[in-house]
């Protein structure tokens, strides 16, 4: 299949945008109605949940990019998440990322809706509802904010970065637990000037584009969490790439998101120290290194 020209990604851009502000509508109602704890289900781990308005809104995202590009793939958290991603263009979805911010009614939770072309994110689309802030790019157009350009902080030093990391969601296993408390550690003593602790790749990625944030980086994330960041990202001049550094794969469950790559490197560094890079954790011995190199090794 073609690659979409300039037109049809207009027109894909709008649809994706409507999808997005009626989901998000979707969303508001229920934070008014203050009901999503009733309908909560575990997934794949009591800290993986799921609700009935995630479904809802995806049912309504997926109806509407349907109709737009009946061609196209579909990838969604919800009910399509097992397909695999291939060349072909392909819709991923993540009908509300942060489900659980959106559980106990916090701001950061959005809908994402992405489109990749050859597995490469080429739109993207993050309404944050709460927020009322829209976020929007397609590559090579810049990053957007409510139709108002976005550009990341443009940090290049870990000492004076503002950094996200996540709580695992797939497991919260001895091993995985001292991982992610070893690289706290450890990059708390490097020192950074702080840290935050997310619930939404979404939100913290757009963070990141309008230089909310510095840093941001996770593993077990799917291509739904990212792709439509990535497009947002990339176009506010910020990086994603591999937590270990090399080049950012859609599918690879893993990401180091920076405001510049000089960050995105000196952080790779200390996450190649505590092999922060499988779901498994296995390889990971539970040692904090004394001192992290500075030296970028990208
Ligand atoms: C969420 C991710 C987030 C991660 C959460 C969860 P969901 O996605 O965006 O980065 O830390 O555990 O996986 O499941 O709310 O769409």
């Amino acid at each position: 299949m073609a690659v979409p020209s300039t037109e049809d990604l207009n027109r894909y851009l709008d649809e994706a945008v409507a999808a997005a502000q009626e989901a998000g509508n979707l969303m508001l109602e229920c934070f008014a109605r203050n009901d999503a704890q009733a309908s909560v289900e575990e997934k794949s781990s009591p800290a993986d949940l799921v609700t009935k308005y995630d479904r809802q809104v995806e049912e309504l995202v997926l109806k509407r990019l349907r109709t737009a590009a009946p061609d196209f793939r579909v990838l969604a958290e919800e009910t399509a998440n097992k397909e695999e991603l291939t060349d072909a263009p392909t819709w991923i979805v993540d009908p509300i990322d942060g489900t659980t911010n959106f559980i106990h009614r916090q701001a950061e939770c959005c809908v994402l809706i992405g489109l990749a072309v050859k597995k490469k994110a080429v739109l993207g689309v993050c309404f944050i509802p709460k927020l009322d802030e829209l976020y929007t790019a397609v590559q090579g157009r810049g990053a957007y904010c409510n139709g108002r350009r976005v550009v990341s902080s443009g940090c290049k030093d870990l000492t004076t970065a503002l950094v996200n990391l996540h709580l695992p969601s797939y497991s919260r296993g001895p091993k995985v637990v001292d991982r992610i408390l070893g690289i706290s550690r450890d990059l708390l003593a490097h020192p950074i000037r702080a840290m935050r602790c997310g619930g939404s790749a979404g939100v913290d990625m757009v963070h990141v584009a309008r230089g909310r944030l510095d840093a941001y980086f996770e593993v077990g994330i799917y291509p739904w969490d990212v792709c439509a960041g990535q497009v947002i990202v990339e176009e506010a001049g910020g990086v994603c790439c591999d937590t270990l550094g090399g080049d950012f794969d859609l599918a690879s469950r893993r990401v180091l998101v920076a405001a510049s790559p000089e960050l995105a490197s000196q952080l790779a560094v200390h996450l190649r120290n505590h092999s922060y890079s499988s779901v498994e954790a296995e390889d990971y011995n539970g040692d904090v290194p004394e001192k992290a190199s500075k030296k970028p090794r990208m």
